[in-house]
């Protein structure tokens, strides 16, 4: 597998509905789109860094910056025997996991796509349907978080998330099981506590919660090994595991019983096949996060989310939730036994919908590979 040619594109796709998490509201969606070519075929890889570095340091610059600057040079035109081979080629990059992912991704899409498989078959995967949950923002209200439960629950949602934050934590939840009772629920802080909040934390026990994500700061592995050892509910990690070895630390110590896969967040495919595989042999069941992708990204975790320790159901939704229209026709959708169906044709096996993409494109570049001299 060749790239000879990578195209970046900065796009901006307003929400069906504002997303807020601890870390704040947005109302559109801004992120980077990278296409590879090579022998005729297009691959395209959805970062999933935002404009902000508040979920991660990266922001859609940084990307930016990166891919041209260091990326590109690493795999424009040089020979690939498979996609799992990018990933260290760009080994000289120190982080930068979203920007690489980007390329990484892409270049899984172009391969697959000119074998004629589909991605799910080349990364290992098997099963046609993934199980599906849906991840709720912090809202205005709780009658608001009421009607949304509500509405995801009667669209079939196997599990529901919702964020939650200092000041926004045990009333929703109180709500949630008042109204709804033992449905599966679990919470997302992104971050938001520090260990200083054990024992509020520990007031989230009485709910039978299927997990609590990333209480604490992203860094710190230590406090949430310290917390986990106190709490009934399983801790699981996001935000923390930036790496395979990262994950190793935490599965170690004790900081997590479960974690979040995002590939994005990892460096891309091959990546997230390791850190499965990782938490398989340690029997730490994972699931597939999200990003608030379009239908590109989306349907790319689809395939991913096919591997067999992706146990519990992932925050991979129906594309009407976020965008509409969104980047694909058709658009991804949920059955109402809150399941989505795996794409089976080539690659990430969606088709783009090249006039919507140029309209919500805000900048873009594009790179040859006979531009490139040469790489130390
Ligand atoms: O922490 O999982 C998260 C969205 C943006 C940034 C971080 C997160 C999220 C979500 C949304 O929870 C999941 C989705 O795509 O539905
Ligand atoms: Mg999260």
């Amino acid at each position: 597998m060749k790239i000879d040619r990578l195209e970046l594109r900065l796009l901006r796709l307003p929400l069906v509905h504002f997303f807020e998490t601890s870390f704040g509201r947005i109302v559109d969606k801004h992120f980077v789109l990278v296409t590879v070519h090579g022998d005729g075929v297009a691959g395209y890889g959805e970062c999933v860094a935002e404009q902000d570095p508040y979920y991660s340091a990266e922001t859609n610059e940084t990307v930016w910056h990166v891919i041209t600057g260091f990326v590109a040079p690493r795999v424009l035109g040089v020979d690939f025997a498979e996609p799992r081979d990018v990933f260290p080629a760009l080994k000289a990059i120190r982080g930068h996991n979203m920007a690489k992912a980007a390329v990484e991704m892409a270049a899984w899409d172009l391969d697959a796509k000119q074998r004629g498989v589909p991605l799910s078959a080349r990364l290992g995967g098997s099963r046609a349907r993934i199980a599906s949950g849906v991840s709720i923002g912090i809202q205005d209200s709780l009658a608001d978080l009421e009607t949304n439960v509500r509405r995801e629950l009667e669209a079939g949602y196997q599990r529901i998330k919702i964020k939650i934050k200092p000041g926004w934590d045990l009333a929703p939840v109180e709500m949630i099981r008042a109204r709804f009772g033992s449905i599966p629920l679990m919470v997302d802080a992104n971050a938001a506590y520090t260990i200083a909040d054990a024992d509020h934390l520990r007031a989230l026990d009485r709910f039978d919660l299927m997990m609590i994500e990333q209480p604490l700061d992203y860094d710190d592995i230590s406090n949430h090994a310290a917390l986990q050892r106190t709490l009934r509910t399983p801790i699981c990690l996001d935000e923390s595991i930036k790496s395979v070895h990262l994950a190793e630390e935490a599965i170690a110590s004790g900081a997590c019983r479960i974690i979040n896969i995002k590939p994005g967040r990892v460096g891309g495919f091959a990546e997230s096949i390791r850190l499965h595989d990782v938490c398989a042999s340690h029997g730490i069941p994972v699931w597939h996060g999200g990003m608030l992708e379009s239908g590109i990204g989306r349907a790319a975790n689809l395939h991913l989310a096919t591997l067999p320790n992706f146990s519990l159901p992932g925050d991979i939704a129906a594309s009407k939730r976020y965008f509409n229209p969104d980047l694909i026709d058709a658009p991804i959708e949920v059955a109402s036994d809150g399941t989505v169906a795996v794409p089976t044709r080539p690659g990430i096996g969606v088709d783009v919908v090249a006039e919507r993409i140029e309209g919500a494109t805000l900048r873009r570049h594009a790179i040859d590979a006979r531009s490139i001299v040469a790489v130390s």
